[in-house]
């Protein structure tokens, strides 16, 4: 297995849900951490935490992925010791809305695709040349099972992941005869706070999705990540699909009464 102890992991999106399980598991192995989200005094507080769970050396920054253009400047500013990334999770995302295409808002549409999608490419932008100086690194971007299906109002969230999707699969070839690893985790039906921000905080809608079922959990798919990473380094992982056990697509979610 790869030794993940003193590696440097960078999760984007570590404020909450899959990122922040992620930033824990990285922990645990013993990893450095580079966290950022928007809200930065959440990742303070993990990394507070990590540090006095596992004497984590971690550094937060404040980064708003969809402010694409410019990524590359803020990243830039990192101490040069924190640029010497060995994975980058590109995991900051999110979905506004569930409504028919044909009723959706422009603002909604731009904040998934500038997030999403234009986000993760700002960010690997940036990272995998200095990967590539370094000649090693393992980017794992956080897909979806909406890469795979599409389901009825779903469109512009599920059109982003499918994008992220094509991307990794882009990257992966881009990156052909280098060391460089990609992977692609995409998850189904997982309790974070991905449907609270769905909904713009209606916490009786958001909690719909998970009603009468047994989702997966934000550490369930932290585990899958980690796994991928400490693969040994001929292994790469190139994509692994998710799902709850009462889930079979992403519209057939078995629930109890
Ligand atoms: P959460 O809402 O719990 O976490 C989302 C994270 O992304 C937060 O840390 C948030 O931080 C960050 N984020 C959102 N927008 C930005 C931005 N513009 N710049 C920087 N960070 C941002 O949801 P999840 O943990 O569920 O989502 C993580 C990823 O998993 C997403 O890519 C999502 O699409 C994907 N996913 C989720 C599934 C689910 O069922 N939950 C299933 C399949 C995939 P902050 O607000 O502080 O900026
Ligand atoms: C999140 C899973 O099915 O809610 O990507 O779109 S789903």
């Amino acid at each position: 297995m790869a030794e993940l102890k003193g590696q440097c992991v960078f999760v984007t999106g570590a404020s909450s849900g899959i990122g922040a399980a992620t930033a824990r598991a990285f922990a645990r192995e013993g990893a450095r951490l580079i966290l950022a989200a928007r809200r930065l005094e959440r990742l303070t507080e993990i990394s507070a935490e990590l540090k006095k769970a596992y004497g984590t050396e971690s550094f937060c920054f404040a980064l708003d992925v969809g402010q694409h253009k410019s990524v590359g400047a803020e990243l830039e500013k990192l101490p040069e010791a924190w640029k010497a990334i060995d994975v980058l999770v590109n995991n900051a995302g999110l979905s506004r809305g569930l409504v028919k295409l044909h009723e959706g808002g422009f603002f909604d549409w731009d904040e998934m695709i500038d997030t999403n999608v234009k986000g993760l490419l700002a960010v690997s932008r940036t990272v995998i040349p200095w990967m590539l100086k370094r000649n090693r690194g393992h980017i794992i971007n956080i897909g979806s099972i909406a890469g795979h299906e599409v389901y009825p109002n779903g469109n512009v969230y599920c059109a982003t992941k499918y994008a992220v999707r094509a991307i990794s699969r882009g990257m992966k070839m881009d990156l052909h005869g280098t060391p460089i690893r990609v992977s692609s985790v995409d998850p189904g039906l997982a309790e974070t706070e991905f449907s609270l921000v769905r909904f713009r905080g209606d916490k009786e809608r958001a909690a719909q999705p998970y009603k009468g079922v047994k989702p997966l959990t934000g550490e369930d798919i932290a585990e899958a990540i980690v796994w991928c990473a400490n693969r040994p380094e001929h292994v790469d992982i190139i994509e692994m699909v998710i799902m709850p056990t009462a889930q079979s697509s992403t519209t057939m979610v078995h629930r109890e009464p």
